[in-house]
């Protein structure tokens, strides 16, 4: 018992080093909660995400760019009714206050992930950095699936 408990140790030091130790990813000023990237089907070369970004800081977040190692262009979208039509626009800057959530769910705010670097299967994983006007930079690792 006291054995397996003081081994823990070094897995999680290496965990750090490797970057799959959770105790570096906590506590961030702005959360991600139940994001999803939506599975691609063979041959699309685009797809979206969603989730609601929360602001846990006691100042204005404002996001100003989106990446991922797994995609050529990532960007926040907003689908948008023009005269009856549906029409999707780049919102290139998006300010969250303190304790506020932005919901990005189907036919409005989502991100927008084209030219995939590999197909990505449900169930991989994907990596996305937000970075914010400040110059802050949030990771999140999100799940592709199937919906
Ligand atoms: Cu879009």
């Amino acid at each position: 018992m006291k054995k397996s408990f003081l081994s823990l140790f070094p897995t999680c030091l290496v965990g750090l080093l490797l970057g799959i130790c959770n105790i570096a990813a906590a506590e961030q000023e702005l959360t991600f909660d139940a994001a999803w990237i939506r599975a691609m089907p063979p041959g699309m070369k685009m797809t979206a995400g969603f989730g609601r970004l929360h602001n846990a800081d006691t100042e204005t977040i404002e996001l100003t760019a989106f990446a991922s190692p797994q995609f050529g262009d990532v960007s926040l979208h907003r689908t948008e009714q023009v005269d009856g039509v549906s029409r999707m626009r780049e919102v290139t800057s998006l300010a969250i206050t303190a304790g506020e959530t932005v919901e990005l769910a189907p036919g409005g705010y989502h991100l927008m992930l084209m030219m995939p670097v590999a197909p990505l299967a449900e169930g991989a994983r994907v990596t996305l950095d937000i970075s914010a006007e400040d110059g802050r930079v949030f990771r999140f690792e999100l799940p592709v699936e199937r919906r």
